[in-house]
C-alpha cells in the first residue's frame, strides 16, 4: 500500500506520528497501562468530555484501568480538558472521525500492555455501570468482545426513526452474518485487547458496524448484554442526522460484508487448490503463529499498517456463518492475522 492509499484507509502516516508524540509525552505512564484501557474518541466535546471521565470506575471487575482520549482536529478545548480530568490524551492535528480515532486509540492501549479495552463515547450517553457487565463475560472467557445492547436494556430516547434503525440493521446484520445482534451501534463495549489488532478497520468515521462485523467475520466469540443509552445534554451529535447517519451505516454493513466475504472466500479457494497435506502443513503454521502472537504487543503491529486483517487465515474455516458468505480483499490490505482462541460463539 503505498502512504497515500494507507492516508486514504485511514493514515498510517498519521497515526504513526500520533502514536510517537503520545509516546514522547507520556513515556512510561502510556507504556505501563493497567489491565483495562478505556478509550474514548472525542471531538469538540469540551462542556461534556470532563464528567465523563470523572464517572468512570477507577476498576473494573477488579482490574486497574486508565481512560485514553483521542481527539482530533478539534477547535475547542476538549484535549485540555480531558487531560485536566486525567486521561491520557493523544490530541491528531487533522480531523478525521470517530472510527479512525478509536483504531488509533485501540492501538496506544495495545502498545501501552493493556489486556482489555472497554470502549465508551464523550458525549455521557452511556452508563459507565454498564462496564463491569460488558468485561464480565470477557474476563470470564465467555466471550472476546462484548456490546452493549439498548434493545436488551434501555433507551431514552423516543425518536421512532432512531428505534427502527437500529433494529433494522440489527435484523440486517443477523441475517448477513448468521450471528444473532440486537444493537449493532452501541458504542460502549468489551474486548480483548489483541481483538482489536486482527481486524481491518478502514472506516474513518462509522466504525460500529465495520468492528462488530470484523470480529464476527473473524471467528471470533461475540455477546451482548442490557446497557443503557441516555439522550445527549451537552453538545450535538457529530454524525449528522438520522438519514445521513442511516444511510452511512448501512454501506459499512454492506461494505464490511463484502469485503469479509471476499476474504473468506480466497481462503477458502487457496485451501480447496492446495494439496491436503500444504493445506494442512498451512493450517498448522496459522495456528502456532496464532499461538505465538496471541499477545497486545504482536497484535499491535497488524494496527500499526492502519488497517489490521483480521480475518485469519486458518479461522475462516472455522467461522462457519461467514465461510458461506465469503469473498475477498485487495492483497495489499492484508497483514499477518491473530487467529481467535476459538470459534465458540455465545
Ligand atoms: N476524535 C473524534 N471523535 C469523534 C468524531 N466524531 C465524533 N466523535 C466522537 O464520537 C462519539 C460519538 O459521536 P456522536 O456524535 O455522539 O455520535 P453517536 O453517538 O454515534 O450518535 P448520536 O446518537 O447522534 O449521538 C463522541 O464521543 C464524539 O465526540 C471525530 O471526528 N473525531
Ligand atoms: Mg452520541
Amino acid at each position: 500500500m503505498t502512504s497515500q492509499e494507507a492516508d486514504r484507509y485511514g493514515g498510517q502516516s498519521v497515526d504513526d506520528a500520533a502514536a510517537s508524540d503520545f509516546a514522547a509525552e507520556y513515556a512510561e505512564r502510556g507504556q505501563l497501562l493497567p489491565p483495562v484501557a478505556i478509550v474514548i474518541a472525542a471531538y469538540n466535546e469540551e462542556a461534556a468530555i470532563g464528567p465523563v471521565i470523572e464517572a468512570l470506575p477507577a476498576s473494573i471487575c477488579g482490574l486497574a484501568t486508565a481512560t485514553i482520549v483521542v481527539v482530533d482536529g478539534s477547535v475547542d478545548g476538549t484535549a485540555k480538558e480531558a487531560g485536566a480530568h486525567g486521561a491520557l490524551v493523544c490530541d491528531v492535528p487533522v480531523n478525521r472521525g470517530q472510527g479512525a480515532a478509536l483504531r488509533l486509540g485501540y492501538r496506544l492501549a495495545r502498545e501501552g500492555g493493556a489486556r482489555y479495552i472497554v470502549t465508551t463515547d464523550a458525549d455521557g450517553q452511556y452508563d459507565p455501570a454498564d462496564a463491569q457487565g460488558l468485561l464480565e463475560p470477557v474476563l470470564a472467557d465467555d466471550a472476546d468482545f462484548v456490546t452493549g445492547s439498548r434493545t436488551l436494556g434501555s433507551e431514552e430516547t423516543r425518536d421512532p426513526v432512531r428505534k427502527l434503525g437500529v433494529r433494522l440493521f440489527a435484523a440486517t446484520i443477523s441475517l448477513l452474518t448468521g450471528q444473532r445482534v440486537t444493537d449493532p451501534s452501541f458504542g460502549m463495549r468489551a474486548m480483548r485487547a489483541e481483538v482489536t489488532g486482527a481486524i481491518q478497520l478502514q472506516q474513518p468515521q462509522y466504525q460500529a458496524a465495520e468492528l462488530l462485523i470484523g470480529v464476527i467475520a473473524g471467528g471470533f466469540r461475540v455477546a451482548e448484554r442490557p446497557a443503557t443509552i441516555r439522550r445527549r445534554r451537552v453538545g450535538e451529535s457529530k454524525k449528522g442526522h438520522n438519514v445521513l447517519y442511516g444511510l452511512r451505516f448501512a454501506g459499512v454493513i454492506l461494505g464490511t460484508w463484502w469485503r469479509e466475504r471476499h476474504r473468506h472466500q480466497r481462503v477458502a479457494d487457496v485451501d480447496l487448490n492446495s494439496s491436503p497435506a500444504d493445506a494442512a502443513r498451512r493450517r498448522a503454521a496459522d495456528a502456532d503463529r496464532a499461538a505465538g502472537t496471541a499477545g497486545p504487543a504482536d497484535a499491535s503491529g497488524a494496527a500499526d499498517a492502519g488497517v489490521a486483517d483480521g480475518a485469519p487465515a486458518g479461522a475462516a474455516a472455522d467461522a462457519p456463518s461467514l465461510a458461506a458468505l465469503t469473498l475477498g480483499e485487495p492483497a495489499d490490505l492484508c497483514t499477518e492475522p491473530l487467529a481467535p482462541r476459538s470459534a465458540k460463539r455465545t
